[in-house]
């Protein structure tokens, strides 16, 4: 079968990734088990094939929150040039304090660390680093969230944060040839009234600011998805994509309302929708993509001592389930880490790791200046499936060289 058929067909996907699981136990002597700490980016314990194969497969970042790509060293530089008192005594210091129990004493530090931005050339670097990250990572294109209500609180205005951003993301397509846009989240323990305000102030910078959509994120119990119907409604109408995190915390019946009252095209997160089998049925159904992030649902100890076994059931669900890095300066990792991660956990193998790459292709949404179209989208989708199959076929190779080594 060739690899094309393989990317489509979800039936032979799910039993492709039980076979490999089973080569991969065989491999590597019994079930991969990780907990926080065995994590490294090198990944000792796949085949050198298929972590050669996640470097250098094509790949889009659908949920990554720039501020969460602020490195405690670019944190530090920021406050000394800023003449603020430094957030960390060291770079040590910070990584030191990032140990998480649940998604909001992860908050805390991240809007901690949001202090030190405080001017255009600021926003540009934090960018900036962020996309140099993930172009080394082979991510061609970042459809990127920010929050426009934590720099609006720390006295910043528009014109300070999304030049600084724009230009960046206008950069990236120049010199490193990854296509990028923005998402604006707001903050769902904030009113409603705030972000419509929000909203209403971002009006000047969609046709310029690279602006694409809105999306929800932050402390996600006691925030229903329902309390933004109007202003997902507005944003909607001026013709924004819609997204939301739903499901990373909270229950199923979040997931739901993001679906049905904010009419979302892609559910972030959403590892918790594995609890309702109709919930699952219908994402199959409507082909809405989640975008899972496995190393920041390890950190943020969400389906804690269940996660392997919840990531793997995603993995084979037949669901448009996307790879995604949300945090990476404080979750431990970029694009290519949480591939990793992944594949250590479920044992997928190298078609299982294409089929995620070319999800990151579908669930993207290729709108606005610079995004490519749906032309760029058909050429990434082409390159996944040709480099799958040389890959392929290198372990084809490899695997009779085996053989006949042993008949010897
Ligand atoms: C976030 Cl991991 C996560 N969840 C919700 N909101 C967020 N904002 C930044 N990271
Ligand atoms: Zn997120």
């Amino acid at each position: 079968m060739s690899v094309i058929a393989l990317l489509n067909l979800d039936v032979h996907f799910s039993a492709a990734l039980r076979l490999s699981k089973g080569v991969a136990k065989g491999l590597h002597g019994g079930d991969v088990t990780l907990g926080e700490g065995a994590l490294t980016s090198s990944a000792p314990h796949l085949p050198a094939s298929l972590r050669r194969f996640i470097e250098v497969v094509p790949k889009a970042e659908l949920h990554v929150h720039v501020e969460g790509a602020l490195e405690p060293e670019l944190m530090l530089a920021l406050a000394a040039r800023n003449g603020l008192p430094p957030p960390y005594p060291s770079v040590e210091a910070a990584r030191a304090a990032y140990h998480f129990t649940d998604l909001q004493s992860f908050l805390d530090l991240y809007y901690f660390g949001c202090s030190v931005l405080r001017t255009q050339l600021d926003f540009y670097d934090l960018a900036m680093s962020y996309f140099r990250r993930a172009a080394a990572d082979r991510v061609v294109h970042a459809e990127v969230f920010f929050d426009p209500q934590t720099h609006l609180a720390n006295g910043l205005d528009w014109s300070v944060f999304m030049p600084g951003l724009a230009r960046a993301a206008e950069d990236a397509a120049v010199e490193l040839g990854l296509s990028a846009a923005y998402i604006m989240c707001f903050r769902k323990e904030m009113s409603a009234a705030s972000a419509n305000d929000t909203l209403s102030g971002a009006l000047p910078w969609l046709g310029r600011g690279r602006i694409i959509g809105v999306g929800l994120d932050s402390s996600e119990l006691g925030n229903p998805p329902a309390k933004f119907a109007q202003v997902f409604e507005r944003a909607g109408r001026l013709g924004l994509q819609r997204v939301a995190h739903a499901g990373e915390e909270g229950p199923p019946e979040y997931v739901w309302e993001a679906l049905r009252v904010l009419h979302v095209r892609r559910v972030d997160h959403g590892v918790h929708s594995l609890e309702d089998a109709a919930l699952m049925a219908a994402l199959n159904a409507s082909r809405v993509p989640l975008t899972v992030c496995p190393l920041s649902n390890l950190k943020l100890k969400v389906y804690e001592g269940q996660l392997e076994k919840r990531l793997t059931q995603l993995v084979g669900s037949g669901l448009v389930i996307t790879v995604n890095s949300d945090d990476a300066a404080y979750f431990g990792g970029y694009a290519v880490a949480n591939y990793n991660y992944l594949a250590q956990v479920t044992g997928m193998g190298v078609t299982q790791v294409a089929r995620l790459a070319a999800n990151s292709f579908e669930a993207s949404f290729f709108v606005g200046p610079g995004s490519g179209g749906e032309a760029r989208r058909t050429a990434l989708l082409g390159q996944v499936a040709a480099l799958a199959a040389r890959a392929l076929e290198e372990e084809e190779k490899q695997e009779t060289a085996e053989k006949r080594r042993w008949r010897r």
